[in-house]
């Protein structure tokens, strides 16, 4: 039988399990990145680990999230990251360099190669035919030390794309219309490939734009092949050397299939407060718009950028509407200077922010209050904007340039002739923003230097044989980690100091949560489905291990958090007859027996409610690994153990 893409990736990477969906399989990873967010939590858990250097092929630390510097601590977070990073054989990319995912595509991606990233947008390197998965900190550290990581073995799903995108309709749309098709729980356990003659039509920052919002499905990655289109983007970024091909045989299987013709395809918008909230932009145009932001590592690639400073060109934006505009890295920002798009955006009104996630992850640009912000962004779930009842509604950055300057949402088909760009033969190559390591030698005269707002990180205990706690928090379906940790410029600053940002766990959805664990000792959490999805965050489990949450019984998990759940020892347990949900309230208290003998070593545990005198069964269904690490109290613990 022929193979997907992604599964010859992971044959070529296999180091434990075997390709059956579902069971759990280890592969060795080529690179790693990590950002800053997320970035101080894994180098504190590598240094835990007392490895000297990494022993991956290429691993980078990004600053691009932390950039709003209003106290000491994010810069004192950087300083962290970059003496770590040239200790322990790390390349640094220096705040103004650009956000993670596009500087590894334009820089590092390979074909074929893997990537995990603390940073579930990772997946952007799939548009170069990586397969490239986002991570908790942990495991990227893990990886960093040359150990496996391990997954669920993914499901396969093709899309196929069909015809040609008419003048206007962008790479973006068509990753709305996939999350309109398939939902934000769709991809959960499924590598999405894109296939069909559409593909040949996409340039790689195209294929990259959909390939990165593919997390937004719950898929583990998303990825293209790498064809004469892919070849031609590393030659223009002068590394060809870089470049193999790589498609599905003829007889490969999927699971599932969909087909989006191109060449009917429309401008799309997600609504709020979801991505897959997608409808098309002539259904709702004409709204009043107060915001756009144009920029994040789905939309913010060169020719995004080009796109808008012709659609600015000569105009000004209008009145009534802020427009911010970052540019996806230090590459894309010299070439718009030079070429004079710039000078466009400048002259049309646009503020221009430096070349990270900006207003994507909170760091400024909050809109008014119940303010309506078009953004090129992947996420607008409520709150992220950092406005508590905004709106943010998700489009493209040639949707976002045309209502800009209408001041109301507009379909850029209005617009007339389309602008004709064409992607450069050669890209504009200084790569001075990112740090070489120290030698090995030279490492050992130097120390990692540690800011006072760098505390330990938390670590949880054994298992008990029973755990009687209280119901602390109901939630419902799709709660996302930024619902659990929120972020934004005042919460990001503590990313490094868990005690610290445990203190803003879950107020989004729940203002007395942290106080009330704190008064009751911690307890448990119940959810719905899709409990988890979004960012790769581990402070989603760090802060709420802290909280003494001891475990989260839920109808379902989205992956990452999953995972993530398990490092930090917490009992991320499945109701094996969903309808249980409905009979538990937040205050009941329920009593886990002999729960660890279930998690070592049976497929079920019985949950008795204490409150309502009912009992629930949950699934323990864990692999042997993670079964070591939940008994031991987490990966830290479980590592520690193996020593
Ligand atoms: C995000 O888009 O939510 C983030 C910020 O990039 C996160 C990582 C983080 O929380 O630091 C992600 O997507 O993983
Ligand atoms: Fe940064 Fe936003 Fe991309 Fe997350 S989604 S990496 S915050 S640009």
């Amino acid at each position: 039988m022929g193979l997907t893409i992604a599964q010859k990736i992971i044959k070529a990477h296999l180091l434990e399990g075997d390709m059956t969906p579902g069971g759990e399989i280890g592969l060795r990873i080529d690179q790693t990145l990590t950002q800053d967010a997320t970035g101080t939590m894994a180098y504190l858990q590598f240094e835990a680990m007392g490895i000297e250097r990494v022993k991956t092929e290429l691993s980078v630390a990004y600053i691009d999230h932390n950039t709003l510097q209003s106290g000491f601590e994010n810069a004192d977070d950087h300083r962290f990251i970059q003496t770590c990073a040239r200790k322990r054989g790390v390349r640094f990319s220096r705040p103004g360099n650009g956000i993670c995912h596009q500087v590894h595509l334009e820089r590092f991606g390979v074909p074929g190669k893997t990537l995990i990233g603390s940073d579930s947008h990772t997946p952007t390197g799939g548009g170069i035919g990586m397969l490239a998965i986002g991570a908790g900190g942990l495991d990227v550290a893990v990886a960093m030390g040359g150990g496996t990581y391990y997954i669920p073995m993914p499901k396969m799903v093709r899309i196929n794309l069909t015809g040609k995108l008419q003048p206007w309709v962008a790479a973006k749309d068509i990753i709305l219309e996939v999350l309109r098709i398939m939902t934000v729980k769709g991809g959960v356990g499924k590598i999405v490939e894109y296939a069909g003659e559409g593909v040949k039509t996409l340039s790689v920052p195209e294929r990259a734009t959909i390939t990165n919002m593919g997390a937004e499905l719950g898929a583990t990655t998303s990825i293209f092949p790498s064809d004469e289109t892919t070849r031609a983007f590393l030659k223009a970024q002068g590394r060809e050397k870089d470049w193999t091909p790589l498609a599905s045989d003829p007889d490969a299987v999927y699971d599932e299939e969909y087909t989006i013709d191109l060449d009917t395809l429309e401008p799309m918008v997600a609504q709020p407060h979801m991505p897959d909230l997608v409808v098309k932009v002539r259904d709702i145009a004409g709204m009043k718009v107060d915001q756009c932001c144009i920029g994040s590592c789905t939309n913010s690639s060169l020719m995004d950028m080009l796109k808008v400073g012709a659609i600015l060109n000569g105009k000004t934006v209008h009145p009534d509407v802020s427009l911010a505009i970052a540019p996806g890295s230090k590459q894309v920002l010299n070439m718009i200077a030079s070429d004079g798009a710039l000078a466009s955006m400048i002259d049309a009104g646009a503020r221009i922010l430096e070349s990270a996630c900006g207003p994507c992850i909170g760091m400024g640009q909050s809109p008014k209050s119940a303010g309506i912000s078009l953004r090129t962004f992947n996420r607008n779930f409520k709150g992220r904007s950092g406005t508590a009842d905004a709106g943010v509604y998700l489009v493209s950055p040639e949707t976002a340039a045309a209502s800009a300057l209408t001041g109301v949402l507009t379909d850029p088909r209005d617009l007339g002739e389309a602008p004709q760009i064409a992607m450069p033969d050669s890209f504009t190559v200084n790569d001075n923003m990112i740090e070489l390591p120290y030698s090995p030698e030279e490492a050992k005269k130097h120390e990692v230097e540690y800011g006072p707002n760098i505390k330990e990180v938390p670590k949880g205990h054994a298992l008990e044989d029973t755990i009687e706690k209280t119901v602390v928090l109901k939630v419902g379906d799709n709660i996302t980690t930024d619902h659990i940790m929120p972020a934004g410029a005042k919460i990001l600053p503590f990313r490094s100091n868990v005690p610290r940002i445990s203190d803003f766990c879950f107020t989004v959805c729940d203002e007395s949560f942290p106080t009330r664990c704190k008064e009751v000792g911690g307890g448990f959490i119940v959810g719905g489905q899709n409990y988890g999805q979004g960012s790769s965050r581990e402070h989603a489990a760090l802060a709420p291990l802290y909280l003494g949450i001891r475990a989260v019984l839920v109808k379902s998990f989205s992956r990452m958090h999953k995972a993530n759940l398990i490092n930090s020892g917490i009992l991320p347990l499945e109701f094996k007859n969903p309808a249980d949900y409905d009979t538990i309230e937040q205050g009941d208290e329920l009593r886990l027996t002999d729960i660890r003998e279930a998690i070592e070593g049976k497929d079920t545990a019985v949950v008795r409610n204490v409150t309502k005198g009912i009992e629930y069964a949950v699934s323990t269904d864990f692999s042997a690994r993670q079964r070591a690490i939940l008994a031991a109290g987490g990966c830290l613990n479980y590592i520690a153990q193996q020593k």
